[in-house]
């Protein structure tokens, strides 16, 4: 990371998937200490606040498509666009922090307006890459890798008023070891890089690593990091929505970030799914802020 300055944008969103709580995710990174971490690593670090995401107690499906919440999913991610794209034209690095993974739709929409050829690495156990017709919960925190690349409902793939906002040979996901059948099919037929558990286990995070970094170095003029918690394993990482076992450590995960500094690729990120509800201690808050500390260039020694 080149020392810059860095801008904190809370998105206290829920609305993309029905578990209470994620929406307090925001807090929990900023009281484990994000901002005084990237203060003693040298950065000059604004504190955005928060986007305004609409409070809805109850669940809005929509008649047609049975997406939930879609309207007010919509609203908070174009307020988010503006935002991150405001940002990026301040010459400040973005740093998201969710609320639920559907708050990528509105960051991609930000960063890559100033990008046109992004590259997105996605850090996750899930795929994200459903639609309307393919989910099996009609939740869009498991469509915004779907919507930024044009495929979804139009309401979404539109946000930032263009799409597709990345190209399919642009992505790696790292993680991934709970996908429907609909993401398998969209992965082989778009020929997205996907490293799952099993590729992770067989040659290592340090090669998995590498590759993604020669990959997207070759290909790609920006790279946005989007870090969903539940990439980890959840014995590490308990406090969020949609648990599942098996994952990337925590060790991994810092020695993931510590790579990703050293390659200097990094332009924007976001890590989400935090949900102090479910959590232990705040140990998941705690973590997300450890592997920022790891991005943003903090050694051991
Ligand atoms: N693929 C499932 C589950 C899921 C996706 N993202 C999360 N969970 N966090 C779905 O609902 O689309
Ligand atoms: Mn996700
Ligand atoms: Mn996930």
């Amino acid at each position: 990371m080149k020392r810059k300055s860095v801008s904190i944008i809370g998105v206290p969103m829920d609305l993309g998937q029905t578990r209470r709580g994620v929406d307090m995710g925001p807090s929990a990174i900023r009281y484990a200490g994000v901002k005084e971490c990237l203060v003693k690593l040298g950065y000059s670090v604004y504190d955005e606040g928060n986007i305004k995401v609409e409070i809805q107690e109850r669940t809005i499906l929509d008649q047609k498509t049975s997406l939930k919440n879609l309207t007010a999913v919509a609203e908070g991610n174009e307020r988010l666009a503006h935002k991150v794209e405001e940002v990026i034209s301040q010459r400040r690095f973005p740093l998201v922090l969710g609320g639920d993974h559907s708050i990528a739709i509105g960051t991609l929409a930000g960063v890559a307006k100033h990008s046109q050829n992004l590259g997105v690495i996605w850090y996750d156990a899930h795929g994200d890459l459903n639609t309307a017709e393919t989910s099996p919960s009609g939740n869009i925190h498991g469509m915004p890798l779907a919507v930024s690349l044009g495929i979804g409902h139009p309401a979404l793939t539109n946000i930032g008023g263009y799409a597709p906002k990345i190209k399919p040979e642009n992505i790696v996901i790292i993680g991934a070891r709970d996908l429907d059948t609909g993401e398998r099919k969209l992965i082989k037929e778009k020929g997205i890089k996907v490293y799952t558990m099993h590729e992770i286990d067989r040659i290592g995070m340090t090669n998995v690593m590498k590759e993604t970094i020669d990959y997207l170095k070759e290909r790609t003029e920006h790279v946005h990091l989007s870090l969903d918690m539940d990439g980890l394993d959840p014995t590490e990482a308990p406090g969020v929505g949609t648990p599942v076992a098996g994952g990337i450590s925590y060790r991994e995960s810092h020695l993931a970030m510590e790579m990703l500094e050293e390659s200097k690729l990094i332009t924007s990120a976001e890590f989400v799914e935090v949900n102090p509800i479910l959590d232990e201690k705040n140990k998941t808050g705690a973590a997300a802020v450890a592997l920022i500390s790891s991005l943003f260039g903090e050694k051991l020694l």
